[in-house]
């Protein structure tokens, strides 16, 4: 799973200053820890992006429908070029590639990828919506989120660890760290 040539959109993208970006990482189907990590490497191809650092996965009963697998949730940090609508086009991509498909409404998913924040940006569009809408609830993205940037802040100056402190409750199992070798990661800009 690679991030594959670069389209006209993503060229544009060299002239745009690096945005920080963390993206969710959610899968429970198939092999969810070797499709996190098989997703954090390809995150790390992207092009015009690098991957700054990605937390350790966290496996978790899931939100939602309770006969469906446990879900393993990850959280990583992209250093990217990419404008939004073609960093959602790569992570769609990236989806898709996993064998992503329609289940039922909040049902199991091979993978799931999604922007949490870019940058200090608010956007409401039809295809995008960020900061991502629900994650103030979602204990296993918070929970990693501020293991990776514990000072990371919404738009709106919320930082991540008070909306940690303040979400519901949800068991979370931690894995051991994740050695994250980038040595192979070639720069792109
Ligand atoms: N539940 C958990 N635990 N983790 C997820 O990533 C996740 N993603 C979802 C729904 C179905 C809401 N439940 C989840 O999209």
């Amino acid at each position: 799973m690679r991030g594959g040539a670069s389209s006209p959109a993503a060229d544009l993208a060299l002239k745009m200053p690096p945005v920080d970006a963390f993206i969710a990482l959610g899968s429970n189907l198939g092999d969810p820890l070797a499709q996190i990590a098989a997703a954090c490497d390809a995150l790390a191809h992207l092009p015009h992006t690098h991957l700054v650092c990605a937390s350790k996965r966290y496996v978790n009963p899931p939100m939602g429908p309770q006969d469906q697998p446990d879900y393993v949730n990850a959280v990583v940090l992209l250093s990217t070029q990419l404008a939004p609508l073609a960093l959602l086009d790569a992570l769609q991509a990236l989806e898709q590639a996993a064998g992503r498909f329609a289940t039922r409404h909040w049902g199991e998913r091979v993978l799931d990828l999604d922007i949490l924040t870019y940058g200090s940006q608010t956007i409401q569009t039809e295809r995008l919506t960020i900061p991502h809408v629900g994650m103030a609830d979602r204990r296993f993205v918070l929970a990693p989120w501020a293991e990776i940037a514990p000072q990371a802040q919404l738009p709106d100056g919320r930082h991540i660890a008070d909306l940690l402190d303040a979400a519901p409750n949800h068991p979370l199992q931690v894995m051991s760290a994740v050695c994250w070798d980038n040595s192979d990661v070639k720069a792109t800009d």
